[in-house]
């Protein structure tokens, strides 16, 4: 007998609920597309409008609530989160493909969330000024935005709606929440994880479907004042133009293309392994990934040598198996897509030195690592790669590594620098003034010294310049601008009517 196939549904108005019309969708294993993880609410605008409406009723109450008790939920959040690790994690390697060290690693950061959010409950500091009148005193604090609505991405399905979710909360929002359509159940587990922490009704609104209906829905709700979008550049400019209309507050992070510079007195060994990771580890599906690697020509054939030995030597599978190195890509869509890069890198006229296609196995085989069943994709390098070609400028957002060369640092930079995106970038040098140069000059948001381009901390700001983002950052300090709206507040207590600009001049 076929095992039943589990049922989710949307959480609106502290009500576990199906879609409005009853249609549903079906989340499938990236490493193995037979099998059905569960099915979905497909839901509709009717779904996203119920949802603003508790989100709005939820909002007059818990703006009330003392910013360090709503902290102290935060810190049960991370508790919780701690003891359920690894099954989150298997969860998320199921429905996402990554091998379960990382999906570990992204509950981790959920978790260091929690616990930055729970103690940012007890700062959320404002500024204070002195008044240009005398007995008057200036204050200025921050109050919470009202109701924001969070579309989310795929390949952080724990970490980037944690970045949202616990300061947007900890501040005193409440929220709408659409997370992608390839990884609903890691935010099914986050919303019942917020319940049981103690987040009141409504607080947390979760709503399931797809991004052209209820994202869409999401955007033009007029109860909904703020919205952030992770996802790319070409959505995120939809969402930008709508909430502009709507003088709604807009959060964006979208694509990247971003580089390792490897400079000729670096330790090459150590620049390798960074390479490595930035560029196949999560499938190349970060926005930080290495998508490209500017070596200096004095390094380059003998890193390049090494470079393709050692990825020929990543194992692909099934996340859960411990001998994975590099798991599936999320689905059929951006394989297709990936394919289609690595075609033009040919016609491009770059050489493709490792990989760039699909890998074989035994067809209707057994065997859990047999490629075939799930959308894996080669480890892919190109060599011969110019600043100008589309595998060089263009977001790939696979296993695709593409290799340029410089005879200096001031071109690495020109060249990390020549492309519209600007989300993170590294440098390998032995010489401090190299990396404090390139530190300055490189036009990204993240830039890492003698470390991969990927691994930001929760502590930190994270966001990039450029195509990439719309100047606000998630994570750390830096996204409780984007969760709060500053209060001036002046107190006057000379007893009589002080004109600013005129009684004091
Ligand atoms: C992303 O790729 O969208 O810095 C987020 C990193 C991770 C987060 C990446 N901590 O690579």
């Amino acid at each position: 007998m076929q095992p039943m196939t589990q049922k989710f549904q949307n959480y609106i108005g502290g009500r576990w609920s199906d879609s409005s019309d009853g249609k549903t969708f079906e989340n499938r294993n990236p490493a193995n597309w037979q099998e059905v993880l569960g099915t979905f609410p497909l839901s509709t605008k009717e779904d996203v409008d119920r949802a603003a409406k508790a989100a709005e009723a939820a909002f007059r109450k818990w703006r009330l609530v003392p910013a360090p008790e709503r902290g102290s939920i935060m810190r049960k959040v991370g508790d919780i989160m701690v003891a359920r690790k690894e099954e989150i994690a298997r969860i998320m390697t199921r429905e996402m493909g990554k091998p379960l060290l990382e999906t570990r690693g992204d509950v981790q950061e959920g978790i260091d969330t929690a616990y930055y959010c729970a103690t940012e409950g007890r700062r959320l500091f404002g500024i204070n000024t002195p008044s240009e009148l005398r007995n008057k005193l200036n204050l200025s604090f921050r109050v919470p935005v009202g109701v924001c609505g969070l579309i989310t991405p795929w390949n952080f399905p724990m970490a980037i709606p944690t970045w949202n979710l616990f300061p947007g909360l900890v501040a005193g929002n409440t929220f709408v929440f659409k997370p992608a359509e390839d990884t609903p159940q890691t935010a099914t587990v986050l919303t019942e994880i917020l319940l049981e922490a103690g987040l009141p009704e409504g607080c947390l609104n979760l709503v399931h479907g797809a991004g052209t209906t209820v994202g869409a829905a999401i955007t033009e709700h007029p109860v909904i004042r703020a919205i952030s979008f992770t996802g790319s550049t070409a959505t995120g400019r939809i969402v930008a133009e709508a909430c502009g209309r709507q003088t709604k507050h807009v959060c964006l992070e979208m694509g990247g293309k971003n580089a390792e510079i490897v400079m000729d007195d670096a330790d090459l060994d150590l620049a390798l392994e960074g390479a490595l990771w930035g560029a196949f580890g999560t499938t190349g599906q970060r926005c930080t990934a290495t998508s490209r690697l500017i070596l200096h020509e004095k390094i380059h054939d003998e890193f390049v040598q090494k470079l393709v030995a050692q990825a020929a030597r990543l194992r692909l599978g099934d996340g859960l198996e411990s001998t994975t190195d590099v798991g599936p890509v999320i689905n059929e869509k951006q394989r297709k897509n990936i394919e289609r890069y690595v075609r033009i890198g040919r016609e491009e006229g770059a050489t493709c030195a490792l990989g760039g296609g699909i890998p074989g196995g035994q067809a209707g085989s057994t065997d859990p690592r047999d490629l075939t069943k799930g959308w894996f994709f080669q480890p892919t390098i190109f060599t011969g790669v110019t600043p100008t070609m589309r595998i060089a400028t263009e977001e790939i957002f696979g296993p695709v590594l593409s290799v340029l060369k410089c005879s200096s640092l001031e071109e690495a930079i020109e060249i990390n620098n020549s492309v519209i995106y600007g989300l993170s970038s590294s440098i390998y040098t032995r010489d401090v003034n190299k990396a404090m140069v390139a530190a300055r000059d490189l036009e990204t948001g993240i830039t890492y010294i003698n470390s991969a381009t990927i691994g930001a901390e929760a502590h930190m700001p994270f966001g990039g310049v450029k195509a990439t983002g719309n100047g606000h950052r998630e994570g750390g300090w830096a996204v409780f601008d984007f969760y709060t709206e500053w209060k001036s507040v002046y107190i006057d207590y000379s007893g009589k009517l002080q004109r600013a600009q005129i009684d004091n001049s």
